[in-house]
This record gives structure tokens, C-alpha cells and sequence, in this order.
């Protein structure tokens, strides 16, 4: 990639700089003067644009040679827009219809022009606002399912596998983030970590605690070195987007090969910091109650959907280098196949509950913290909701191996609200 050409977007170059592409052109139509553009990127990397004519509407992501959350001072290369958009071709092919749909990239430029979703806003958002929505649950798990599958050796050709691990592998620079902030940052005083001050005490629990940052680094290392399936990469839930009925997933820039419960447990994280967060956004006490309880109806869905699929999956379309059918089915032994099946499960739930636990904490003591509990105006609300996340996120991480269900799970959640284990 040529840097030296690159040359970042304002809302006044777009237009002119777009309305030659012929791919735009029959979206938006040729006449500038209908083209509306606004900068929306409110995430921590990127440049967001929202075109609109009278013929139609496109978004317009382009990187930027920084992280834009930090400044300039901390370099990152474009080219992570030519990982997402690899891994939104992938991600359309495994799951059609979960992902937006691309109409140009241009690798120089860093920039992907895609599919505007709308109505549609971010789903943490709409959780913060206290919104429901249908069929979340069943997107969120056949999209966990789908994409974890088919990027596998359970269903790839071995060589077209090894072929896109290697591609994904040049993602250096965000995985070097995840690898940072997310897995070593919050265990100690890391120049970049921030947290609310009335957290004191805890966090300096958390980092004296031995066992806890040696399954914190257990878990690493899982990520870093077991090359499962093609991931998402950053799967909270500000990379869902939703109206009352419809769910997209977006933003796979930090895609990797890396263990099958790295996206699961990243969004179950994020959905229970939104639990936790659910009294500070309330205009009255109990107000939302229910609505906490349909937060962990909808965990509690993703997962069983993703079992359900997976399983599905497994059954219908083992076509890789793994557990061939040849070695099972073909040699009567479908128990066995069934058996494998069971490991395998087992192995994701414990590692999306570990992962689930390095998130919250790393969202909380890292860089990188969540809307869900920094607009929560009453500080001792906030310091609850971030409190409850941390005891959550060490039992998660240490006891993972003990937590044999979701129900399980989602009872300490409740306990660790009522301050039973606080
Ligand atoms: C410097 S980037 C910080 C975080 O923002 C992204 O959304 C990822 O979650 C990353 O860890
Ligand atoms: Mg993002």
C-alpha cells in the first residue's frame, strides 16, 4: 500500500472525490449538488460518513493513520481496512444477510463504501435507552455459529484456511491492541489505563491477586495461539446495529484466527456490563427490573441458538480436516461424533466465560471503557455497576472450569447485584 497517496476525507473533499466511482454513482447518482454528507464516527478508530441523495444512502468508513481516540501519537496502520473488508466478504458468505453489504473498496485509500443501515442505531445505545428487540438473540447466535464454523478446519479446505490464516495474521497492529489493552493492561499501572477513582481498593485487589492475572494470562495465550476459526475480532455490542426487529453486525477490523469463545464471550460481557449499568440509566428505583431480566433472557437465547446451530452445523456440514465423517459417522460411530461434539462445546463455553471475564475487566481498568456505565451521571450508581462488573469479570476468569451453565452464570449475576458477593 502506497501511504504517501493517502489522503483522508473531509465532509467537503467526499463528493468530489467519491462521484467518479461507478459502483457509488449507482447508489447515489451522479449530481453532487444532491449529496449529503456527515461525519458520524464516534467509535475509537475511524473516519464514519453517512452519504445521502434522493436515489439512496451509503456509509463511508475510512481509516485513519492513528488511533483517533488517543491522536496521532499512536500510529496504526491503514491496512486494517483491507482486513475488515476481507473479513465482511467471509463473514457475508458464512452468515448472508448479517453484515452490510460492500459497494467499493479502495485499499490506497483505506476506505470501504458499504450499506447504510437504517433506521437502525447501535445496539449498546439502545440498551442504555432501555429498548427491546426482537429476534436479537437468534441473529447474534447464528451469526456466532455460522462465522465460527464455517471459518474452521470443522468445514474449510485445509489449504484455503491456511491461506486466510495467513492473510488475517498480517493484522498485527490490532491484535497487538487486543493483546495490550485488553489481556495485560488492566492487570497493572499501564501508562494508558484509567479507572473511577472510587474503585480504589478493588482494583488494587485485582492486581495483587496472583491467581487472577495467571488465568488472565492463560487466557492470552489461548487467543494468541490457537488459530480455531476466523473471529470477529471486537464483538461488543457496538458493533451490533438494530431497529425493534432487525440485527446487523459491523466493524470486523480486528479480525484474527483465534479461539471459537472470543467473540461469544466479548458480547455476553458487554450485554451483562449493560445489566450492571441498568440502575444508573432508570428514572426511578426497580424501574428497570424487567428489563434487566430480558437482558439475561437474551444471553441466555444467543447461547442456546448458538449450540443449536453449531450443533446443526457439525451434524450437516463437517467438510474440513477435522473429525471427518469418514473416521465417524462412515464407521458407525455416530455416538462418537456426538461425544466430540460435547468436548468441543464444553470447551467453548468455558473459554467464552473466561473471555467474558478479561472483558469486563478490561473495560473497566483499560483504555477503552463502555457508554453503558460512563454516562451514568450519579457516581455511586456508576461505581456500583463498574463494582459488580469486576467481581463478575475475576469469578468468570478463575472459576470458568466450575460454571456448568448459563442459568448458573446468570444467578451469581443477580447476587453479585443484590451485593450478596460484593
Ligand atoms: C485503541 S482501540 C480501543 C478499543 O476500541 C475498539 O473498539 C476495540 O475494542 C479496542 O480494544
Ligand atoms: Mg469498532
Amino acid at each position: 500500500m502506497n501511504d504517501e497517496m493517502y489522503e483522508p476525507l473531509t465532509v467537503k473533499t467526499l463528493g468530489s472525490r467519491l462521484v467518479g466511482i461507478d459502483a457509488v454513482n449507482s447508489i447515489l447518482g451522479h449530481d453532487l449538488s444532491k449529496w449529503s454528507v456527515n461525519e458520524v464516527g464516534d467509535g475509537n478508530l475511524n473516519l464514519v460518513f453517512i452519504v445521502k441523495s434522493e436515489l439512496g444512502s451509503v456509509i463511508v468508513k475510512q481509516a485513519l493513520p492513528y488511533v483517533r481516540l488517543v491522536g496521532d501519537s499512536w500510529p496504526l496502520p491503514l491496512k486494517r481496512a483491507f482486513f475488515e473488508y476481507h473479513a465482511l466478504i467471509r463473514q457475508a458468505e458464512r452468515d448472508p444477510g448479517s453484515v452490510p453489504k460492500i459497494y467499493h473498496f479502495d485499499e490506497t485509500q483505506a476506505i470501504i463504501v458499504m450499506e447504510f443501515f437504517t433506521p437502525h442505531i447501535i445496539l449498546r445505545y439502545s440498551l442504555i435507552a432501555g429498548n427491546k428487540h426482537e429476534g436479537l438473540a437468534k441473529v447474534l447466535g447464528n451469526f456466532c455459529a455460522r462465522t465460527l464454523f464455517r471459518g474452521s478446519d470443522l468445514s474449510m479446505k485445509a489449504a484455503k484456511r491456511k491461506a486466510d490464516v495467513a492473510l488475517f495474521a498480517e493484522n498485527i497492529e490490532l491484535c497487538d491492541i487486543t493483546e495490550t489493552l485488553v489481556f495485560s493492561d488492566p492487570y497493572f499501572d499501564a501508562e494508558r489505563n484509567h479507572h473511577n477513582s472510587a474503585l480504589e481498593p478493588l482494583v488494587a485487589s485485582l492486581r495483587a491477586d496472583v491467581d487472577l492475572k495467571v488465568e488472565a494470562h492463560h487466557l492470552k495465550a489461548k487467543f494468541c495461539n490457537n488459530a480455531q476459526t476466523m473471529l470477529h475480532g471486537d464483538f461488543h455490542t457496538g458493533s451490533v446495529m438494530v431497529t425493534k426487529t432487525d440485527t446487523k453486525v459491523i466493524d470486523p477490523e480486528f479480525v484474527l484466527y483465534g479461539p471459537m469463545g472470543f467473540d461469544i464471550g466479548m458480547l455476553f460481557a458487554n450485554f451483562w456490563m449493560s445489566y450492571f449499568s441498568q440502575p444508573g440509566h432508570a428514572s426511578k428505583v426497580g424501574q428497570r427490573d424487567d428489563y434487566q431480566e430480558w437482558i439475561l433472557s437474551v444471553v441466555e437465547e444467543v447461547w442456546n441458538v448458538f449450540i443449536m446451530e453449531f450443533s446443526c452445523l457439525w451434524r450437516t456440514e463437517r467438510t474440513g480436516i477435522l473429525y471427518e465423517r469418514s473416521l465417524f459417522e462412515d464407521q458407525g460411530h455416530d455416538l462418537g461424533s456426538e461425544q466430540a461434539l460435547e468436548h468441543r462445546l464444553k470447551e467453548i463455553w468455558q473459554d467464552t466465560l473466561g473471555f467474558a471475564g478479561i472483558e469486563i475487566i478490561r473495560r473497566t481498568l483499560s483504555l477503552a471503557h463502555n457508554a453503558d456505565a460512563e454516562t451514568i451521571s450519579d457516581e455511586a450508581l456508576k461505581t456500583q455497576c463498574e463494582a459488580c462488573g469486576l467481581v463478575l469479570g475475576r469469578q468468570l476468569v478463575i472459576n470458568r472450569s466450575d460454571l456448568h451453565s448459563i442459568k448458573e452464570v446468570h444467578d451469581q449475576i443477580r447476587n453479585i447485584q443484590k451485593g450478596k458477593q460484593i
